[in-house]
């Protein structure tokens, strides 16, 4: 496979002329699991890890090479593996923010010309959600087209709605798929031009492996059920760029618990004042203000001091921090398995 049905093109050619590659063979990360990454070369796939010099400058995880980097690379072991000495600069990225005080990045894809943001028109189906992803689109310079998702589950006149509601508030392109009917794939293959990458993107369970199935016309990588209330079983692990037939790059990635831009820790408190000053009136000192018995601030929604939407703004805020408090804990304990992989590339280097 040459370099150009990879996605390589002018613009890379001329990011790698600037470095002194010395001898480096480019290639692509194709797909990256716990710090070992596989990388696509004219020569084929082969694992490849971090140069010492490499991990040594990285500074943050977001400079690790990440799906879709163009890198520079030398094969040992008679071209069976390799090692990486320099990561290419990004046209483009998607990336999330890590929640926290620091505005720190976690990379989700690099050189990425669309993202197909996949939303189940069955339970998924989130403005404010498809908002995020459009958000991150546009920070990284990427293209977004949503894909809704299953509409075989859903009456006609509701997918019509959907679109329209999803072409009015976004002003993006938006399609209607079906993986059970075949519906809406024709036109998204067009949308799939050969040396084009285009990037999966949406919650556990919205459908984005069984397109990547159906895109590649057999059942190669594992798809997932459902729960009760209509969740995902995060399926998908790892992220993974997969060429199809007709000549574009897809990348599959596993759907995110949440998709944090907000950041606003602690400032819930702040920004609905009115509501903790009733707070304090509750009879228990951790009470949701949910259903609990003597909760003050249910009982000032009743009595119209508190308007009901700021009530409901209030509970759905508080979700989102919540989500937010949970991903830095999984954040940390990602920072921790960060530090033993740069170890380790290390000490593997000294073998
Ligand atoms: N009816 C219907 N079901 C679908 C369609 N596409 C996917 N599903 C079902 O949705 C479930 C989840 O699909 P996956 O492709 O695993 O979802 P995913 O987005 O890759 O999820 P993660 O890997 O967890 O992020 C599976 O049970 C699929 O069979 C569709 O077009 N119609
Ligand atoms: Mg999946
Ligand atoms: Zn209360």
């Amino acid at each position: 496979m040459d370099l150009n049905a990879m996605g390589f093109c002018a613009w890379f050619a001329e990011r790698a002329a600037e470095l002194d590659l010395n001898g480096c063979d480019l290639a692509r990360v194709c797909a990256v699991d716990r710090g070992s990454c596989r990388i696509l070369s004219e020569a084929g796939e082969v694992p490849a890890e971090l140069s010492g010099k490499l991990s040594f400058h990285i500074e943050s995880p977001e400079e690790l090479p990440c799906v879709g980097d163009w890198v520079g690379a030398r094969h040992y072991d008679g071209g069976a593996a390799a090692i990486i000495h320099h990561v290419l600069p990004r046209r483009s990225f998607l990336r999330r923010r890590t929640p926290g005080a620091s505005a720190r990045y976690q990379m989700i894809a690099a050189n990425v010309d669309a993202a197909l943001i996949v939303q189940s028109g069955q339970h998924d189906f989130n403005p404010a959600r498809l908002e995020r992803y459009l958000v991150a689109a546009a920070d990284g310079r990427v293209e977004p087209v949503v894909l809704l998702t299953k509409t075989d589950l859903l009456a006609p006149e509701e997918t019509e709605r959907s679109l329209e509601v999803i072409r009015s508030v976004t002003g993006a392109r938006a399609l209607a798929v079906s993986c059970v009917t075949g519906e809406g794939l024709g036109a998204l293959r067009q949308a799939l031009a050969p040396g084009r990458t285009c990037c999966l993107l949406g919650s556990s369970g919205a459908g984005k492996t069984t397109l990547l199935n159906r895109l590649l016309g057999r059942e190669a990588f594992e798809t997932g059920g459902l729960s009760g209330t209509g969740e995902g079983t995060h399926t998908t692990t790892r992220r993974q760029l997969v060429t199809l037939d007709q000549g574009a790059l897809l990348i599959d990635t596993p759907g995110m618990r949440e998709f944090g831009l907000m950041g606003a820790e602690g400032g819930l408190e702040l920004e609905f004042a009115d509501i903790a000053a009733h707070a304090a009136l509750c009879r228990y000192a951790d009470c949701t203000h949910l259903d609990e018995p003597g909760c003050a601030v249910r009982a000032a929604v009743e009595g119209g001091e508190i308007a009901p939407a700021r009530y409901a703004g209030y509970l759905k805020l508080r979700k989102e921090s919540e989500h937010h408090a949970l991903s830095r804990l999984e954040k940390r304990r990602k920072d921790k398995a960060f530090g033993r992989m740069v170890r380790e590339v290390k000490k593997g280097l000294k073998r």
